[in-house]
């Protein structure tokens, strides 16, 4: 039996409330589930009315799927169905009708009807089945906060498409999945065990997402062979009872590939025929499929420009084999750039992809085409503008493209609460034709007129029980749905919301974590990269973790920051650059092209300033960048100081789980200040004026201490270590050991050791001091092991850089004076027990 608190339940935990709470509500006599077929959200819905009635009330309630006869609703019956289904007349002993307002598809009524005595019947009443199982989960969630049930709420989506897209492999793998493998696929083909396929779905109807793409944008032919087709249908009915439709995502190539016909052109009879069969299988299996979303001449991905034909052609060829069936619709990623772009010419841009790509189409699609837009113009970073095709397609629906899965954002080893950044995106205004053009209200349809537009969001959960592979992410989950439903929403009832599901109502919890939560993403922006100038991650490794600002450029990838000795950002102002702010409508593209009104946290993103630019709060660029490094890095050292207080108060897994990740963060939030700062200084050689960077009077180098069985190497890139070197054990067989007489007075210090923790094997190190190397009484401070992939469920890198370094901390730590310290150091496989420094932090000090 799995532990509750293993993060399987995520929000639906449902804790029992206090037992004086729960004597205060009715003992419900029965749950009528106006559905008998077990495919039917309503019967779901019944179902979980029972299992949160026996959780948080401890009440065993029965449940009938009809309503037989006059009278059988009692004064405490909860009823759930549609408001087709329900018995408006007072044989059943309802009274009559409520006054529910219209409904929008998936919309749902929730209230109560008082007899005489003050007793309540709970009603929930959905637009379609779907609705209905929302409703449920809404009155049970109340009941988990103990917060009232209304007497009378209805509430309808913004948007009727709020879909999630798994990047999961065919042979079980993630693409920037960081919670272990696919809980859909195994070996090629769809796992047998679905139940965790289930769960999910669960979740998902418990924050009213509808939809899910199930496999990677980069596709397999192999997807779509006989077993597999299958296999799709069993995950259609797995999820069909929580109200989740399923779709694909296609490989342009699949005619080739598995069809064995020599081409994939979209225009070519055959691969006409080819798609119209599969099709037709598809939805034999699935005959609800929502449809297929298409990534095509996308980093080397094929594509209909691989055979000459138009994007549209590629898009349409999809869309006609879909109209037979039903109402699916083709999902066409506007993510389609040229990775092979020339930086010497200040023309290019890869912002301006997807208008130069999509801008003009938008009157030759197919009526089921939907564009899939990223948020941003480039690639989910730290903080980007809104994309500008917002702004250029009116007759075409989109779709905009989320990503829960923290790629560039410090992978869900780091907190980073993503509400605030998606409401940057969504409350942007783009005065489209002069007038408000909310992006929200572009993708709810309600700007154009729309009857089927959206969201999207790369999710990526895996087996592992927290979903995510942290607890904290799992707001971001949660958050995803309640935005897509109501974008307006407020980003902080939304995390005090999650808390309560997730943790339990003490307000020690709830402010502690909406704290954290609040502050994550200012924070990450401020040690991550700044003023627009994206997250200054290694692109080029691919990994798309770790701290490597020159990876940015000198490649085709696009995602430059035109760094040189004296000025920094993409100049895309159309009077001497990119034209990228040219392809917003006027009102906003003057305000992007002007440096006078450009927001500070965009101007690298739009202009290429010299580093003693004064931004509007009067700092330079430079002291920006070192200030706001500083101070992100500072902030996050709190976390874990401040979680600290929470012991105790959450059960002591989830207690160790998030400790253990946020003490990771603030130890890898030093490794990004000290990146980027001694990166930049040594660009621009401009000295901080409040003189922290490059100047460390608590740290000693490994590469300065006495090292026997250990070599000096450089580090590459040279600011991931501090003093540009690190040192290596000489072989893999035998130990090393760095010794050095400690010259820092007397007194207690918090240690800590600057390490590298690598793909290829688990160094293991012990931390001694004493009067001297063989002296017997050395004692021994701590050990720690190269262990972080097992924890994080990832390793970032196989080689010593931004990503892999990491520290260990001993607290406390009395020093006594002529101590010596020593670092024994024990390679395993390719990790040679790197070491790059040894800090002796005066309590309160951070460095
Ligand atoms: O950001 C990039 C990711 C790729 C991803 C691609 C995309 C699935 O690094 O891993 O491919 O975006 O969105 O298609």
């Amino acid at each position: 039996m799995l532990s509750t608190n293993n993060g399987i339940n995520a929000w639906l935990r449902y804790a029992p409330l206090p037992a004086k709470t729960a004597a205060l509500f009715p003992r419900y006599s029965h749950i009528v589930a106006l559905s008998e077929s077990e495919k039917s959200p309503i019967y779901t819905a019944g179902k979980e009315l029972q299992e949160g009635l026996k959780k948080i009330l401890l009440q065993d309630v029965d449940i009938t799927n009809t309503l037989a006869g006059p009278g059988q609703l009692s004064a405490t019956a909860i009823l759930v169905g549609t408001f087709e289904v329900c018995p408006w007349d007072t044989t059943a002993g309802l009274q009559n009708g409520p006054d529910i307002p219209p409904l929008k598809e998936d919309g749902f009524w929730l209230g109560t009807q008082e007899d005489n005595n003050g007793t309540a019947r709970v009603l929930i009443v959905g637009q379609n089945e779907r609705g209905a199982l929302y409703g449920a989960f809404e009155f049970l969630t109340l009941l988990a906060q103990n917060k009232p049930c209304p007497r009378s709420y209805a509430t309808s989506p913004s948007a009727p498409i709020r879909w999630v897209n798994q990047w999961d492999n065919i042979d079980g793998t993630i693409e920037r999945g960081y919670a272990g493998p696919s809980i859909f696929f195994k070996d090629g083909a769809v796992v047998d065990d679905l139940t965790r396929v289930a769960q999910y779905a669960r979740l998902m109807a418990s924050v009213r997402l509808n939809g899910i793409i199930v496999n990677n944008v980069n596709s397999h032919c192999n997807l779509l062979n006989a077993t597999n087709l299958k296999g799709l249908g069993r995950i259609a009915d797995v999820m069909r009872p929580w109200g989740v439709r399923i779709g694909v995502a296609l490989y342009f190539d699949t005619p080739i590939e598995l069809g064995g016909l020599s081409t994939s052109d979209p225009l070519d009879p055959d691969v006409v025929a080819f798609w119209n069969g599969i099709s037709a299988q598809l939805y034999q299996q699935v005959p609800d499929m929502l449809g297929y979303l298409i990534k095509a001449n996308s980093e080397g991905q094929p594509g209909p420009l691989t055979y000459g034909r138009t994007l549209a052609d590629g898009a349409n060829l999809f869309a006609r084999a879909l109209k037979p069936h039903g109402d699916g619709i083709v999902m066409y990623r506007a993510f389609v750039y040229n990775h092979h772009l020339d930086e010497s010419n200040w023309k290019n841009d890869r912002a301006n992809a997807a208008v130069e790509f999509f801008g003009d189409l938008d009157n030759v699609f197919e009526d089921n085409v939907i564009i899939q837009i990223k948020y941003g113009p480039i690639d989910f970073q730290v903080r980007e503008p809104p994309s500008p095709l917002f702004a250029h397609l009116r007759r075409t629906p989109v779709i905009i493209e989320f990503q829960v899965c923290q790629e560039y954002l410090g992978q869900q080893s780091h907190l980073v609460y993503l509400p605030p950044l998606w409401k940057t995106i969504l409350d942007f205004d783009l005065r489209i034709d002069g007038q408000p053009s909310r992006v929200r209200d572009i993708v709810s349809g309600e700007r154009f007129h729309w009857n089927r537009s959206g969201y999207a969001a790369v999710v990526n959960v895996g087996n592992d029980t927290t979903w995510l592979g942290s607890h904290l992410a799992m707001s971001n989950l949660y958050a995803y749905g309640r935005y897509c439903w109501d974008p307006c929403s407020d980003a902080v009832s939304v995390v005090q919301d999650w808390t309560r599901l997730t943790f339990g109502s003490h307000p020690t919890v709830i402010d502690t974590v909406t704290q954290l939560s609040m502050e994550s993403w200012p924070a990450y922006e401020n040690y991550s990269g700044n003023l627009g100038i994206q997250t200054l991650c290694d692109i080029v490794k691919t990994c798309h973790y770790g701290p490597s600002p020159a990876a940015m450029d000198g490649n085709g990838w696009g995602q430059w920051t035109r760094a040189d000795a004296h000025a920094i950002g993409m100049d895309r102002t159309t009077a001497t650059g990119s034209g990228n702010a040219g392809q917003y409508p006027p009102e906003v593209a003057a305000v992007f092209e002007n440096l006078e009104t450009v927001p500070d946290d965009l101007l690298l993103w739009f202009h290429h300033v010299p580093y003693t630019h004064q931004l509007k709060s009067g700092k330079t660029v430079i002291q920006h960048f070192y200030d706001a490094h500083y101070e992100g890095a500072q902030r996050v050292q709190t976390f874990p100081v401040r979680w600290e207080a929470l012991r105790g108060l959450v059960d002591e897994d989830r207690f160790q789980h998030t400790l253990f990740r946020l003490s990771y963060q603030a130890s890898h939030a030093l490794v990004w200040r000290d990146s980027i700062c001694t990166f930049y200084h040594a660009k621009c050689g401009i000295r901080d004026e409040r003189n922290r960077v490059g100047n460390h009077p608590w740290r000693v180098k490994a590469a300065d201490m006495e090292l026997e069985g250990y070599e000096v190497v450089p580090v590459i890139p040279f600011e991931a270590a501090f003093g540009g070197h690190a040192i290596v054990t000489q072989s893999n067989q035998a130990s090393g050991t760095a010794t050095w007489v400690v010259t820092f007075p007397a007194g207690v210090y918090n240690i800590a050791v600057n390490y590298y923790d690598h793909l290829g094997g688990q160094s293991h190190y012990e931390l001694f001091l004493g009067s001297g190397p063989d002296d017997r009484t050395q004692r021994l401070v701590g050990s720690w092991a190269g262990d972080l992939g097992e924890h994080l469920l990832h390793d970032f890198s196989d080689q010593r850089d931004g990503h892999s370094a990491t520290r260990v901390t001993f607290k406390g730590v009395k020093v006594e004076a002529g101590d010596v310290l020593t670092i024994v150091g024990t390679p395993d496989g390719s990790e040679l027990a790197p070491l790059n420094y040894v800090s002796f932090l005066p309590e309160g000090i951070v460095d």
